[in-house]
């Protein structure tokens, strides 16, 4: 397939060294953390998740779906996730609020949800934000994964142009990556919490991105939202603005929170991790410790709001 597409590189976790801790994750906490192929992406990468469970039996818990990556220029999002995935497997049965969360549910975790555009921006374009999906009858390159979402498809705040930034595609789902994530949450079918985390602006936001009518959670949304940003500010004074995603930083169909809002899981928020734009999506890697560091504290208020709930 890659020489078909005269592509250089190989398919292997070779280029994806975010699949390696994956791996040695599982291989450190057999009894808690397992990889499970998802799919695979446009060049054929595979989509791997960390799934984080303390039962083997077969009946399926609640679950928290944790999305990163889905814009590959925002690196701080997948290197939050994996820090996040280490931090998960080995503060359970030390931290209370982790322990009991995962007593009671799953959590699933994809880090690279665009692996295509993840190496890409790691060998020819640091700012590449879309799949690489090939867009017939036009020369530009790739879909924005976060406007493919069956969710107001095509509505505001996304565009009909292959070579925009914010493509929609030619229909719901064209981007394998976006359908491996769906028919796994819909096959599994008791997903209550959707997180996505994207870079940057420091904003904590819930549906909706394709219309300004109030979501019928939004009071409980918000409440929850802005719990986890004081707990996230706790740590060393980092402000995070909270609200619709609509009016909090513009409209936008298609989006992943409010597909999974509209399909029954009412705990769906998006992060706008680090920074304010000083360094946008170039945040030092020196940033990244601290970014995760008090971004943990906010997706446990969330977490634990949803186990309570
Ligand atoms: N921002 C998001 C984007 O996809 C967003 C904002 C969040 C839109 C949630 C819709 C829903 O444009 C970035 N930085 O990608
Ligand atoms: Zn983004």
């Amino acid at each position: 397939f890659l020489k078909s597409q005269g592509l250089e590189y190989s398919v292997t976790i070779k280029d994806l060294q975010i699949y390696r801790e994956m791996d040695s994750i599982a291989g450190d906490f057999p009894k808690l953390a397992t990889r499970v192929k998802i799919g695979h992406s446009f060049e054929h990468r595979p989509m791997y998740v960390l799934k984080f469970s303390t039962t083997e039996g077969r009946r399926r818990r609640p679950a928290i779906w944790l999305n990163a990556g889905i814009h590959s220029r925002e690196w701080i999002s997948q290197a939050t996730a994996i820090w996040t995935a280490r931090k998960i497997a080995s503060d359970y049965g030390k931290d209370p609020a982790i322990t009991t969360i995962l007593e009671k549910m799953d959590i699933f975790l994809l880090p690279v949800a665009n692996p295509d555009g993840y190496v890409y921006t790691q060998t020819r374009n640091r700012l590449w934000r879309k799949t690489r999906s090939v867009n017939p009858g036009s020369r530009c390159i790739g879909v924005d994964p976060n406007r493919n979402w069956n969710a107001s498809f095509a509505g505001q705040g996304a565009s009909d142009n292959p070579c925009s930034e914010i493509y929609h595609g030619p229909h719901a789902n064209s981007e394998v990556e976006v359908k491996s994530v769906v028919d796994f949450i819909q096959e599994h079918g008791n997903f209550k919490c959707f997180i996505d985390l994207h870079s940057y602006s420091q904003l904590l936001m819930y549906p909706y991105g394709y219309t300004v009518k109030k979501a019928p959670d939004a009071d409980e949304l918000d409440e929850v939202a802005r719990c986890a940003a004081k707990a996230l500010a706790s740590l060393s004074g980092t402000t995070y603005q909270v609200g619709p995603t609509c009016t909090t930083v513009y409209p936008a169909s298609g989006s992943s929170v409010d597909w999974a809002y509209d399909h029954g899981i009412k705990y769906a928020f998006t992060f706008e991790l680090r920074d304010t734009g000083h360094y946008g999506f170039l945040l030092p890697a020196n940033q990244i410790i601290p970014t995760a560091e008090e971004t943990w504290l906010g997706l446990k208020t969330i977490m634990e709001h949803v186990r309570n709930n």
